[in-house]
């Protein structure tokens, strides 16, 4: 089918990256928002507006009832849910589905399938995708020592409806054991409204590695290379980079045709993140996100291909646009996600923008809907922007970002950006020598 008006389920920075796409294509938009959004650009942008609202997104974003009613009222032909929100409820893209709207991402059935984190780990191990070792499924009390003697201490408990780190807990003994599985059958329970939890060897110093996959749907699909986003803080990724500076280009080639490969069995359809925990040369799949990422311009970077553009097509079964062989890697790139928070305690800091310049030159890309007057409403994440920035080496893409960093003015509020001109300075960070802790441990190091 063809889309001829997309309706963009999302707000901020992301909001108006898929309307950029949309426009490129041809495609008429419509956005939506909650009455706190009104003054935004993805409004202002959007060919029609629709108010969904109030502020709180359980009645605004994430009102699926709300949302179809203006895809209805619009006319839209299909939904683009961007990250976040409604980007991996399955129900949602069921309820699309049997209103005749396509959504735009993968069927309802590969959402749901790597939704539950055991599941997930187990389609992976049928389609040849090296996994962390673990349990062969749901733990319980009266299982989980001789699951864990069979795996070797120390192990981490993880729920099954969980992903993100919520309710993960590490056992480093046999006499911490009942206590983590209890504690954390527990914490999913009160967390998802599901109580399993299955078990996995704990790595201690992995480096996060996720693998871009995008699929037609049909059987054909193709990988765009790895970001290394190790570099984060409570679980939020903070600063991610493309290609990861672990990887050789063959260690990239090969863990990015198996998952290529995993993809085109499970004929997969839409953009997908394979993400990979990374230690002593070894590659273990944690889980899979079936939606496009916040970080997914630096893979756009280093392959100049759009992904939005890619999920479009496929979506319409206008295919991909490239083959495996078309698919060149060039350069460097870099992520710096920009919150309104303070650089050091990550407190949200929301208010009114006074003044806000965006770098520019050659290998510069600024996403946002930010501008001078602009007040951000404290009811949603603090992502305001982000820098993304490339180079043809990894060092002229950090010497780059460090003159970027020094041009970028968002005045009236605090932001991330003074933790970047110190990271962009580390020696480590330099050195490319960094894994999943560095960030915490930095920030515990260095506190005032
Ligand atoms: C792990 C792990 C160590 N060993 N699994 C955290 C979020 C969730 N997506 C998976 N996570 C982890 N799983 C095993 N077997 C350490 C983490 C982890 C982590 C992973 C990626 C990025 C940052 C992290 C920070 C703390 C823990």
């Amino acid at each position: 089918m063809t889309i001829s008006k997309i309706l963009i389920a999302n707000r901020g920075e992301i909001a108006l990256r898929v309307l950029r796409a949309c426009k490129e294509l041809g495609i008429a938009t419509v956005a939506v928002h909650s009455t706190a959004d009104a003054d935004a650009m993805h409004v202002r942008l959007a060919d029609e507006s629709v108010c969904i609202g109030p502020p709180p997104s359980r009645d605004s974003y994430l009102n699926i009832h709300q949302i179809v009613a203006a895809c209805e009222i619009t006319g839209a032909d299909a939904v683009h849910p961007g990250y976040g929100f409604l980007s991996e409820n399955a129900k949602f893209a069921d309820i699309l589905d049997a209103h005749g709207i396509t959504f735009i991402g993968p069927t309802a059935e590969h959402i749901r399938l790597m939704g539950d984190k055991i599941t997930a780990k187990k389609t992976a191990v049928e389609l040849g995708i090296p996994v962390v070792p673990g349990s062969p499924g749901e733990v319980l009390p009266e299982n989980a020592l001789e699951i864990a003697r069979d795996i070797g201490f120390p192990v981490l408990i993880k729920a099954t409806a969980g992903g993100g780190g919520r309710g993960m807990k590490v056992a480093k003994t046999e006499a911490e054991l009942e206590e983590a599985v209890s504690t954390a059958r527990s914490e999913a329970l009160a967390a998802f409204g599901n109580d399993a939890v299955y078990m996995e060897k704990y790595l201690g110093k992995p480096r996060h590695i996720e693998v871009q996959v995008v699929g037609d749907g049909a059987g054909n699909a193709i990988h765009l290379g790895e970001r290394d986003c190790s570099l984060q803080r409570r679980h939020q990724k903070v600063w991610e980079e493309a290609n990861s500076p672990a990887l050789n280009v063959e260690q990239r080639m090969k863990i990015g045709q198996i998952c290529a490969d995993a993809m085109k069995k499970m004929k997969y359809r839409g953009a997908g993140t394979v993400e990979f925990l990374y230690e002593n040369g070894e590659f273990y799949f944690i889980e899979m996100n079936t939606r496009l990422q916040v970080e997914h311009p630096i893979t756009e970077a280093i392959t100049g291909i759009d992904l939005v553009h890619e999920q479009i097509r496929v979506a319409s079964g206008a295919g991909l646009s490239v083959t495996q062989d078309e698919i060149t890697f060039s350069g460097h790139a870099i992520e710096c996600r920009i919150n309104a928070e303070d650089p050091r305690t990550f407190v949200p800091s929301p208010g009114t923008i006074t003044h806000f310049h965006a770098p520019g030159g050659l290998g510069v890309r600024v996403d946002s809907g930010a501008y001078a007057g602009y007040k951000i409403p404290p009811y949603y994440d603090s992502l305001i922007g982000k820098l993304i920035v490339h180079g043809r080496t990894r060092v002229e893409c950090m010497m780059r970002l460090r003159r970027v960093l020094d041009e970028f003015v968002v005045d009236g509020i605090k932001t991330t950006l003074p933790l970047f001109q110190d990271l962009v300075a580390n020696q480590d960070i330099a050195n490319g020598d960094y894994d999943i802790h560095w960030l915490e441990d930095y920030l515990a190091r260095t506190a005032p």
